[in-house]
């Protein structure tokens, strides 16, 4: 099957998308958008103008749980549980990992009252994963599923933001978020999902940005 995965560098839904199709080592071709002048040829093909969008054999496939569901669907290894309420609850935290994202966006662009409430909204979503979350070293045991793909993106902006500002969003408190972070950050397919400096890249757009979070950086 021929696949064409259109992508943003600095998008996690995309790195979400990039890591189940890393981990099922699915050969895809990737292009790369610039999405404040987003190409016609894009905007006539998705339906909600969003990165990532998946060309399978010209077919349109948009939404990144549903690109990472379809990935998993066309490998010969399951990366769900087999378990249907165990899967049922996989798919519940992946959607509420999606929720993280706006929470970060605000983080990054709030003034300091803003960036206090989001910081203090984030850490709430993250206490309710805390609370679920096993001893395992991935969500769901030694195995690294989609559900811990779903998070990779979030954890590795956490842990640039933690190395660009003195720790301004550590989650050390969280003994079991931290042990998964550094499980899931350490996994091919993760450290691979990303081009080489996006880190730096990151640094500048929260620069550029210039909310409270702008003056905490420290590098
Ligand atoms: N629910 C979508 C969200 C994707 C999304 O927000 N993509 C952003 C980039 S990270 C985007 O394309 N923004 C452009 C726009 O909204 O016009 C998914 O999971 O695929």
């Amino acid at each position: 099957m021929k696949l064409e995965l259109v992508s943003f560098k600095l998008c996690p839904f995309v790195q979400y998308a990039v890591i189940i199709l890393k981990q099922q080592k699915i050969d895809y071709n990737i292009t790369f958008i610039n999405l404040m002048t987003p190409p016609d040829w894009f905007l006539k093909i998705s339906p909600t103008g969003q990165v990532p969008l998946l060309k399978a054999d010209g077919e349109i496939i948009f939404e990144s749980s549903v690109i990472g569901e379809f990935a998993n669907d066309i490998s010969t290894t399951d990366l769900h549980p087999t378990d249907p309420i165990q899967k049922a609850k996989n798919r519940a935290w992946i959607a509420f990992s999606a929720s993280l994202f706006d929470t970060l966006f605000k983080i990054i662009t709030a003034d300091k009252t803003g960036y206090t409430e989001a910081r203090n909204a984030l850490f709430a979503k993250l206490e309710k994963i805390e609370a679920v979350k096993g001893d395992e070293i991935f969500f769901n045991g030694s195995d690294f599923a989609i559900i811990d793909a779903a998070f990779a993106p979030m954890f590795m902006r956490l842990n640039w933001i933690n190395k660009f500002s003195n720790n301004a969003l550590s989650i050390q408190k969280f003994s079991k978020l931290s042990a998964w972070s550094t499980a899931i950050l350490s996994v091919n397919a993760v450290k691979n999902s990303v081009e080489e400096g996006l880190d730096d890249v990151y640094y500048s757009n929260i620069e550029t940005r210039k909310g409270y979070l702008s003056t905490l950086l420290v590098e």
